[in-house]
């Protein structure tokens, strides 16, 4: 892609980001949640061509650069796609996509670029919206889950203030505890039953589904606690990119009401 073609997608992408939510609603039809793909292009073909299509909403759960081959030209098929399908397909944000708020490691796509465009892709995709809700009982983000008040109240989440830093770099531990601590060297913070429970309860939700964290159990907190992937870059962790998919007509009590399909 050229760089004018390049800047040009990203005036448009920045200005459907400024009129979403950073809280969106999912409310009929089908969901379908897609965990990291960080720059694995084929995998986020695929579940395109697979997964958009009437009556779907597909739900990416943040980092879409770093790691995979391909990282430039996964956040750019995912901004087009979004210009194009924006009731459709959502973008939410992973730590990834917070290289103007927060430093960390690896972060190979955006030290490749070039000044302008590294603070261009920095500035857009500190816009993207924090998380989703759906009235059947699933609440989705990135990480953990952010302690504010109200869940409406992650509409006014600051980008870079310690709530983002609890979606976007949150870990889950097996066992009881609230907050665990922080890894003093990548970021990483860490959070116990206590905390998610509590969150929970205070959301109603659920279920919480959830990526970032490969060497998490794929379900946890008596099944209330799903985490995905959908990127080959974890292909040491985890057998098979797979998306999770949700009838958003029907009440989900735990994992076992969603549906896990590799891709
Ligand atoms: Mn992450």
């Amino acid at each position: 892609m050229t760089g004018d073609r390049t800047e040009r997608l990203l005036d448009e992408a920045e200005k459907r980001f400024a009129s979403e939510a950073k809280l969106i609603s999912l409310e009929t039809g089908t969901a379908v949640f897609v965990g990291d793909t960080h720059g694995d292009l084929n995998a986020t073909e695929k579940v395109v061509h697979k997964y958009l299509k009437p009556k779907h909403r597909l739900v990416f759960l943040g980092d879409y650069v770093d790691r995979g081959p391909a990282s430039q030209r996964n956040i750019n098929f995912l901004l087009e796609q979004k210009i194009e399908h924006p009731d459709s397909l959502y973008l939410l944000m992973g730590n990834h996509e917070g290289h103007a708020l927060s430093s960390f490691h690896p972060a190979d796509f955006w030290e490749g670029l070039g000044d302008r465009l590294r603070l261009r892709y920095g500035e857009v995709l500190a816009g993207l919206p924090l998380a989703a809700s759906s009235s059947n009982g699933i609440i989705a983000l990135h990480g953990a889950l952010p302690d504010v008040p109200a869940l409406d109240d992650i509409n006014g989440i600051v980008p870079g203030s310690a709530e983002w830093q609890q979606i976007t770099w949150g870990d889950w531990q097996e066992g009881a505890g609230e907050f665990l601590g922080a890894d003093p060297y990548g970021g990483r913070l860490s959070f116990g039953q206590g905390w998610f429970e509590r969150l929970m309860s205070r959301f109603s939700k659920n279920v919480l589904v959830r990526s970032h964290q490969p060497d998490a159990p794929s379900v946890m907190y008596g099944g209330r606690c799903l985490t995905i992937f959908t990127s080959s870059a974890y292909r040491h962790y985890r057998s098979e990119p797979a998306v999770a998919v949700v009838d958003l007509e029907r009440e989900v009590n735990s994992a076992d009401d969603i549906r896990i399909e590799t891709i």
